[in-house]
């Protein structure tokens, strides 16, 4: 009986190392977020940095944010990441509210003082996506030790990234592992119609049927930029 227990007490020992070390084995994932929506193409991608936790951010945004459809006065683009994925049809109200998991909340946030935004208002402590004359905005990386991998209040992953214009949702798209990114789902016409409300801005895209199309050309593009954008961070 002496034996024997000792036997099962031995195994039990092995079983939560072995858990441990697992545990200890997990290496953070380069996640992923492509927007192909009401016209706006644009890639995000989280890179984890090697020390002390947080993100290199790297933001190409190759169509639709242009100066005519900019209406805040600052002339931006507001993006951020919300904690829910996006909805069915690309409905960009399913993705909730900004990822703050020491809820912060989002008054507070001004970029010199980055400690005291949430975790993922990524124009508050950044800066808005400025717009251009074409609507396409040169690639941009930076920095943010704000950013996890890990962790299920913290976590980016599984959570989405929504561009606004002015307050209103203008396009979302979910995070992923890098890796899944290539399968990502890429907009439809369909999330034309949700992506926000008020909508009107959303219109004057040039969404609707006629977009259809064009949608399914830009989303084997998406795919192929995602494998450049990797290998330029
Ligand atoms: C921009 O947002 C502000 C604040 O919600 C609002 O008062 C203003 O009317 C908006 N501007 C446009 C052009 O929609
Ligand atoms: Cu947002």
């Amino acid at each position: 009986m002496i034996l024997k227990s000792s036997f099962i007490l031995s195994v039990a020992a092995v079983a939560s190392y072995t858990c441990q070390a697992q545990s200890q084995l997990v290496v953070p994932q380069i996640m992923a977020s492509a927007i192909n929506m009401n016209g706006i193409e644009a890639n995000f991608v989280f890179s984890p940095l090697s020390n002390n936790g947080g993100a290199r951010v790297r933001v190409e945004v190759k169509s639709g944010l242009s100066k005519k459809f900019a209406v805040s006065p600052t002339g931006g683009f507001e993006y951020h990441i919300h904690v829910k994925p996006v909805g069915p049809g690309n409905d960009c109200t399913a993705a909730g509210g900004h990822l703050d998991p020491t809820n912060v909340g989002a008054a507070k946030c001004v970029a010199a003082k980055p400690d005291r935004c949430q975790e993922g208002d990524l124009s508050g402590k950044h800066g808005e996506l400025k717009a251009t004359e074409t609507g396409a905005i040169a690639p941009i990386s930076y920095n943010d030790k704000y950013i996890h991998f890990s962790g299920e209040t913290t976590t980016i992953a599984g959570r989405s990234v929504v561009i606004h214009n002015n307050g209103t949702r203008v396009a979302c798209g979910n995070i992923y592992p890098f890796d899944q990114a290539s399968s990502l789902p890429s907009g439809s016409s369909e999330g034309a119609s949700k992506a926000g409300s008020p909508d009107g801005d959303v219109r004057s895209q040039g969404s609707g049927a006629s977009g259809g199309q064009l949608v399914a050309t830009m989303a084997m593009a998406v795919a192929g930029t995602f494998f450049g954008a990797l290998m330029a961070l």
